[in-house]
């Protein structure tokens, strides 16, 4: 499988709860690299294309009031796979259903308030990274 870079957001309830090193700590432990990172808090506008996708969904609100209710720690990794490895590892959307071993598994019981943001498909990450970094943000 190709090498392949992806995006990881650490959530406001992530950062408020202290697991900003837990998570990093998991990527690299696994051995991908990180070639962009910053703490950020993401405006309306920025979350609204962010979580385009989900427009017209029901919690899509409470998914931009969460999303903007603080700092964010943004960052993009690559690895083989990077883009399936990652998301294997932070698992399921639900916290309660994430398996245990996975990042939500071991600290979400919310479907909401699950830590971790990653980007499930390269057309994802190619609109999400757009959003959060700028081309010289990207170390080669
Ligand atoms: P994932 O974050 O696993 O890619 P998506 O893309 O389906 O999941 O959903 C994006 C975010 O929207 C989730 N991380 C979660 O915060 C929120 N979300 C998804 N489904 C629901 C739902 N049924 N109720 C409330 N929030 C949801």
């Amino acid at each position: 499988m190709a090498v392949e870079k992806t995006l990881v957001l650490v959530k406001p309830d992530g950062v408020s709860r202290g697991l900003v090193g837990e998570v990093i700590s998991r990527f690299e432990r696994k051995g991908f690299r990180i070639k962009a990172l910053k703490m950020l808090r993401m405006t309306r506008e920025q979350a609204e294309e962010f979580y385009s996708v989900h427009r017209g969904k029901h919690f899509y609100n409470d998914l931009v009031d969460f999303i903007t209710s603080g700092p964010i720690v943004a960052m993009i990794l690559e690895g083989d796979s990077a883009i399936e490895v990652v998301r294997l590892m932070i698992g399921a959307t639900d916290g309660r259903k994430a398996a245990p071993g996975t990042i939500r598994g071991d600290y979400s019981l919310s479907i909401q308030n699950n830590i971790v943001h990653a980007s499930d498909s390269r057309e994802s990450y190619e609109r999400e990274v757009k959003v959060i970094f700028k081309p010289e943000e990207i170390v080669e």
